[in-house]
């Protein structure tokens, strides 16, 4: 391949784009020559790619967020370029991994809604998939996050500050967006997904709002500058800022208008280049089949009315055949905040007829309701209208053939309780579809050391696109000498690790501890707050009971929280707290750490996953719909200290239960106890829950009087309107949490029956592989095939 092609391109940008010789140019300016050069060895099997599906079916997963991280590394290991790259950089003299560390994230995303997508469209590419992905080209993606004397402080992420080199701008397939208070134009960047081996190169087109007139000239004539500028603002407003929820609907105007602007772009795209190739929309439904990434994307379902019947005249009943045909949708949460339900007046204010297409709809909703004989006093509980919100997860249902949910438990609590009576209506529509990871990020590329072991082992790398190929791997669970090897593997991958936190948060760990991670958004049913009070009694109890030993911990914590979100902040000033209580006590003379990393993105993901000893996903049960950060860590060998929620649930199944450790209520307990619990009664009873839970408001820490430590101590003994009192059951399952790491503590002394577990994890991932997930999309809600 073209080893000599890469460089030569590479010093030709460097010299074009920057005046300078590539030798002399920053990291910065490496890493974009590379990648540029990168771009151009791949855009010729692009377009190939793009014509090798024309007139197939496909399918378009239409999502608010796209967590995509880094790409270099991706795309070269995908290329399978990679060592060849590394090669070519070391006779010039320049380390790979400077240039890797050069590139920003992409942050197009919060959480685990966002990282799912970036995962789906990587198994599409290697499955020879037709899968598009439609979003949003946020100018600011997630908030950098720092810590000022332990409080979370947010900065604007200014990704795009020296150019996006993997997107390209396509100004000719531009497309207007009205909305009532005036047109915007949207401009599609489009991003190669690079399937592994480069069969396949499909897209992500993300959309940039921009104004139809950058400029009034009369204004400024006037001596107007700020009206000369106005129109040009207003429109870039729209793709300018990620909002930084998770798992909470803000039902701001901006956010209805990001919704509405990314939805239309891709739905008159779709049209667009149905119109140039047939002139009917009857084989429609059978060319395109398009996932709702959760409800974000909802107002898809009245804008393709809107387009059909309005733009293209067809009639009302031949659209709606063709918007449900078309249509499917993912439910990614069973939280009440997180179910978006938009305010009437905003509709009816930015988008009047789409407004009126809802109304049509849930009177035609109506209508079908009362024809199979449900009373008209029933029908409150389905209106998509109702009062002045209106819902945006009924109109999904209503409006598309598929509902899913996104791991078996979630899947199964939505038909049970949240959605029963939808189920009972259209009980052919709903699936679950348990959420997968790709291996190629979460193996092959985070932790190359363990990958070249599977594949030494099994004697070849099918793995990387076969994911239960790793089953093989399970008999050498009795092998000892594999079973060192591996422990070398995970030993060299935490000095690594360490290396990075002494580098980055100053803080030097014991290489030797077992490292107890905890990483995803801050959220109460996440129960971080539960992890700090086990660690804070451990604390207590290491200094207070003569004979009490344990070995050594290092309790990482990874977590951005909502800017808005108090609780959540007040719980990281907490944690913050307690880790400097105790990495300064002498006594405890490094025993145990605590390190709460700052900034936790995709690319310090990828360096914390390969490096756990255990996973923490200890989420009150029914609260997390599946979680993925929990596979991650399975992959790279770690078992799971959790609950039975979400896909903990299957993990378990598939490694066994004994390579695990579960504790606490499960769904069906806390159904039974939840109307007559009782806080403050466990506080008493259990051992060291007090102290713990006091030090909330005893002075012990301090809150620099902002009230935020009084008010988590509130929210689990006093409730508010809105909940009931430690409505995540802390105080109920702090015990078995804590007997649960007991359990931990013991079954690490045995570092080789300890290691048998891990690799039992490993061995047994195969399942959580999103090629897996999207195979089961593909085959039975899209039916899209290879090429
Ligand atoms: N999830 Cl509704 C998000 O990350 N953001 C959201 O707005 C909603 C859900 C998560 C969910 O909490 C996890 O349990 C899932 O694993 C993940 O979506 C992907 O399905």
């Amino acid at each position: 391949m073209g080893k000599q092609r890469i460089l030569q391109n590479m010093e030709g940008y460097a010299l074009s784009e920057f005046g300078k010789n590539l030798k002399d140019c920053t990291s910065k300016e490496k890493y974009i020559a590379l990648s540029k050069s990168t771009m151009q060895e791949l855009v010729p099997n692009w377009i190939k790619s793009n014509e090798k599906f024309e007139g197939k079916k496909q399918a378009y997963y239409l999502s608010a967020e796209f967590l995509m991280g880094r790409a270099l590394t991706n795309n070269l290991i995908n290329m399978k370029l990679k060592s060849e790259v590394e090669e070519i950089l070391e006779e010039i003299d320049v380390n790979y991994n400077v240039i890797e560390e050069a590139e920003d994230d992409a942050g197009l995303g919060n959480g685990g809604l966002g990282r799912l997508a970036a995962c789906f469209l990587d198994s599409g590419a290697t499955l020879d998939l037709p899968l598009t992905g439609y979003g949003l080209r946020y100018e600011f993606g997630i908030f950098k996050q720092t810590f000022e004397d332990g409080f979370q402080k947010e900065q604007g992420d200014n990704w795009l500050e020296h150019g996006d080199p993997w997107s390209i701008r396509r100004d000719d397939e531009a497309v207007i967006v009205s909305f009532s208070n005036g047109d915007v134009l949207a401009v599609p960047y489009d991003t190669p997904i690079i399937g592994y081996g480069q069969n396949t190169i499909n897209t992500l087109r993300l959309w940039k709002s921009e104004a139809l007139n950058n400029f009034d000239f009369e204004e400024f004539n006037n001596q107007n500058y700020h009206q000369s500028v106005k129109e040009k603002n207003d429109a870039e407003t729209i793709s300018k800022v990620l909002y930084p929820n998770d798992s909470n609907d803000e039902g701001k105007k901006l956010r209805l208008k990001q919704q509405y602007f990314f939805v239309s772009a891709s739905l008159q795209d779709l049209i667009r280049k149905h119109k140039e190739k047939y002139s009917s929309f009857d084989n429609f439904s059978e060319l395109h089949s398009i996932q709702l990434n959760d409800t974000h994307p909802a107002v898809a379902i009245p804008e393709l009315m809107r387009i059909l019947t309005i733009n293209e005249n067809l009639s009302w009943d031949k659209a709606w055949g063709i918007v449900v045909e078309s249509f499917a949708y993912t439910n990614h949460t069973l939280l009440a905040e997180a179910l978006e339900q938009w305010p009437v007046h905003l509709y009816q204010s930015l988008l009047p007829t789409i407004y009126d297409i809802i109304v049509k709809i849930d009177t035609q909703l109506k209508k079908e309701l009362n024809a199979k004989g449900i009373k008209d006093e029933e029908l409150a509980d389905y209106e998509i209208i109702s009062g002045d919100c209106i819902k945006m997860a009924w109109m999904s249902i209503y409006g598309t053939s598929s509902t899913n949910g996104v791991a078996q438990l979630h899947t199964n609590l939505l038909i049970e309780s949240e959605l029963t009576k939808w189920y009972k209506l259209f009980p052919e529509r709903f699936n679950n579809k348990t959420n997968g990871i790709t291996q190629r990020r979460w193996l092959l590329q985070s932790n190359p050391e363990l990958s070249n072991y599977i594949t030494k082992h099994l004697g070849n790398d099918d793995w990387i696109t076969n994911l239960t190929e790793l089953k093989k791997l399970e008999k050498l669970g009795d092998d000892k000498g594999v079973l060192e090897d591996f422990v070398n593997i995970k030993q060299s991958k935490k000095n690594q690790l360490a290396d990075y936190i002494e580098e980055h948060e100053g803080i030097k760990i014991d290489r030797n501890s077992i490292f107890d991670i905890q990483i995803k958004r801050l959220h109460e049913y996440k129960r971080q707050l539960l992890k700090a009070f086990y660690i804070l009694d451990l604390y207590y109890r290491l200094k207070e009971e003569p004979g009490f030993d344990i070995h050594p911990r290092t309790f990482i914590f990874g977590a951005k929280a909502a800017p808005g979100y108090f609780r959540a902040k007040g719980i990281i000033k907490y944690i913050n707290e307690i880790a400097k209580l105790i990495n300064n006590d002498k006594d405890i003379n490094g025993k145990i750490k605590v390190v709460f990393v700052e900034n936790y993105r995709v690319s310090y993901a990828e360096k914390l996953f390969p490096a756990a000893d255990v996973s923490e996903q200890i989420s009150t049960a029914g609260k997390e719909a599946s979680g993925t950060g929990n596979m991650k860590f399975m992959l790279n060998g770690a078992p799971t200290i959790g609950t039975y929620d979400g896909a903990n649930v299957e993990i378990v199944a598939e490694a066994g239960e004994k390579n695990n450790f579960i504790f606490g209520l499960r769904v069906e307990d806390i159904e039974k106890i939840k109307d007559s619990y009782n806080p403050k009664e466990e506080y008493e009873k259990v051992k060291g829950l007090k102290r713990v839970v006091d030090t909330l408001i005893d002075g012990t820490f301090t809150d620099g009087d902002t009230g935020m430590f009084a008010e988590l101590h509130d929210s689990i003994f006093k409730g508010a309107s809105w909940h009931r009192p430690d409505q995540y059951f802390l105080m109920k399952d702090f015990d078995s949490y804590r007997q649960a790491q007991q359990k931990v503590n013991e079954a690490y002394q045995d570092r080789l029956a300890w290691a048998k577990k891990c690799w039992i994890n490993m061995a047994n991932a195969g399942k959580f592989s999103s090629d897996r997930t999207i195979k089961q999309y593909a085959d039975e809600i899209w039916k899209i095939s290879k090429s």
